[in-house]
């Protein structure tokens, strides 16, 4: 258990450095390789706990301006003009955290079609889930 525990760390690790090098982030992310990257507690599939992680990091990495916010320029193509909209209630043409994640939560469950509430390599290579790592990515 503490092995198990410490090996998560490990790669909990791994994956915050992967994701602050961009470089790591322009190789397209395959099923199995996405879930290398955001499987932290290495059970072989993604929960929403681990996909939120990332998610949030993503958004903190993406917000240059620290107005607190997302607009479209700092999306860079993550969210398309009807995906923003979709995914701004308060319609300010901005996503704050909270829709941003929000959004993250809806193509999460897009992608998980059997409601299990993880998902697998074939779930993160449909188009759901494909469209949940761009997202996130
Ligand atoms: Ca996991
Ligand atoms: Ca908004
Ligand atoms: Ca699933």
């Amino acid at each position: 258990m503490t092995l198990r525990r410490l090996n998560g760390f490990a790669a909990l690790a791994l994956a915050v450095s992967a994701f602050s090098v961009p470089a790591a982030l322009a190789k397209p992310a395959s099923g199995a390789s996405a879930i290398k990257m955001i499987d932290t507690d290495n059970d072989g599939t993604v929960d929403m706990k681990e996909v939120e992680a990332i998610a949030s990091a993503t958004f903190d990495r993406l917000e240059k301006d620290s107005d607190g916010t997302l607009d479209a320029r700092e999306l860079k193509g993550r969210l398309s003009k009807v995906g923003v909209k979709q995914a701004d209630p308060d319609s300010d043409g901005t996503l704050d955290k909270k829709e941003y994640l929000a959004a993250v939560g809806e193509r999460f469950k897009m992608a998980d079609p059997d409601g299990d509430g993880t998902l697998d390599a074939k779930e993160l290579n449909s188009k759901a889930g494909k469209a949940l790592l761009a997202l996130i990515k």
